[in-house]
């Protein structure tokens, strides 16, 4: 059980064995199973009161861990931690007043288990459900409601899932940072307000959490190499993260490593999307760095804030320079199409005739008026994304992953697709089931911008 307790006593004592991974603010579900090859867990989801500015308590939906006795509920929520292979089990308790359900964001798990009002009934307040499935993908993930979710993420019900193996380089420290914001009135509670902008745009916040706090602080070894892997769980913001007089090299995305990393100033991150990224931390004990967000046009002449610094990192003593990279990376094979692979179209398109009530539409439809897709398990289809609006929107796809076109090396989930442009993937269709794919700003998917396709195996 490699769980909180093992990880604070590790941290406790400074073993140089210890485990790098660093969750700064994150607390990890207990495994309640002996077996190292299974992961139980149980997972509450309820109204509490959170601080979310210091001395400010806010009314919040959030989850907690139901086998900790004296756990409290956070936002994020407990991260679920596994390694490839294990096989998890969720049992989860809705205290909420109104019905939820879990959706696994990127992991390719059973229908049963996906989460949406397409695989079950929502989980009734007071009752229960238990999600189980086998890991099959490596990295960063995360949970959240897939009822209601513009209201019930936005309240917090969000939560990282972080999967072992595969290739993992030296790392001085290996991080999670779950990236939101929050709308807040000076009292500190989470602002009912919603406007026109909100609605067209995906509601942006006024304050920017890491980890649920406003711009944390951690120190790190001067001269060292550290995993940062981000998840952006906002509603509609999307976060472009810079650390001046650094670079990011960029070894995964979504669904894990990529198979070729490469350098960027600037990591792009739309809602529901995830990076994995190695930065070298130059500079001399002392130093002081801010890693930040800076604007990104999306539409519809969206305001630019400045940058928003999100974290304060303070380089302490100088360590080992970092050692040598990994020469081998992700192991991913291109989803292999021809000329005669049969193609879909999805038409994004946004109707703001009446902009205090936009609807937003795939090919012409608004959910839960739709023609679900059908296809086989196995399938090889070319989806063409032609965004035909105004603003960009990151599409996702549920129950199995895609790959770019023009960037076949690595998994993705949710992509974002510019406005006024299209985007190709490869999709090979995963198991049987009824599987959701939507745009990730979430006043869009609750506003129609959401569609289904049935996978079944040819009568
Ligand atoms: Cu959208």
């Amino acid at each position: 059980m490699r769980r909180a307790s093992l990880l604070l006593f590790l941290a406790a004592c400074g073993s140089s064995d210890a485990p790098p991974l660093r969750t700064p603010d994150l607390q990890v579900l207990t495994d309640t199973n002996p077996d190292p090859d299974i992961v139980e867990v149980a997972l509450v989801a309820a109204p509490t009161t959170l601080e979310l500015l210091d001395g400010k308590p806010a009314e919040v939906w959030a989850f907690r861990d139901g086998a900790a006795a004296d756990a409290t509920a956070s936002i994020p929520g407990p991260m679920l931690e596994a390694k490839l292979g294990d096989r998890v089990i969720v049992h989860f308790r809705n205290e909420l007043p109104e019905g939820t359900t879990i959706h696994w964001h990127g992991l390719r798990v059973p229908n049963a288990a996906d989460g949406t009002p397409a695989s079950q009934m929502p989980v009734a307040p007071g009752s229960t459900y238990d999600y189980e499935m086998e890991i099959v993908d490596t990295g960063l993930f995360w949970y959240h409601p897939h009822v209601n979710g513009e209201v019930q993420v936005e309240r917090g019900l969000y939560a990282p899932v972080l999967v072992h193996g595969g290739v993992e380089p030296a790392v001085a420290a290996d991080r999670v940072f779950v990236l939101d914001d929050v709308k807040l009135s000076a009292s500190g509670a989470l602002s009912t307000q919603t406007n026109a902008l909100d609605l067209m745009l995906g509601r942006q916040g006024n304050v920017v959490l890491v980890n649920g706090k406003q711009a944390p602080e951690l120190v790190a070894v001067a001269g060292s190499r550290e995993r940062w892997r981000f998840v952006n769980a906002a509603n509609g913001r999307y976060f472009r993260l810079e650390l001046p007089g650094h670079t990011f090299r960029v070894i995964g995305w979504d669904g894990g490593l990529v198979n070729a990393p490469y350098e960027t100033e600037r990591v792009l991150i739309a809602p529901g999307e995830r990076y994995d990224v190695l930065v070298d931390l130059g500079g001399d004990p002392g130093d002081a760095l801010a890693l930040r967000t800076v604007h990104y046009d999306r539409g519809h002449d969206i305001p630019d804030p400045g940058p928003i610094e999100l974290l304060a990192i303070t380089l302490g003593e100088a360590g080992e320079p970092p050692g040598a990279l990994p020469t081998t990376w992700g192991d991913v094979a291109p989803i292999a199409t021809e000329a005669s692979t049969p193609r879909r179209m999805f038409l994004l398109q946004e109707d703001d005739t009446d902009p205090t009530s936009p609807v937003f539409t795939i090919n012409g439809e608004a959910f839960p008026d739709i023609t679900p897709l059908t296809g086989a398990p196995g399938d090889i289809e070319i989806w063409e994304i032609h965004n035909m609006s105004e603003m960009d929107h990151p599409f996702h796809l549920h129950g199995m992953s895609f790959q770019l076109l023009d960037e076949p090396g690595g998994w993705k989930d949710t992509v974002n697709v510019p406005r006024m442009s299209p985007l190709a993937v490869a999709v090979e269709l995963g198991g049987p089931g009824r599987w959701m794919y939507h745009c990730h700003i979430l006043e869009h998917a609750e506003r129609g911008m959401m569609g289904e396709l049935e996978v079944a195996d040819a009568p």
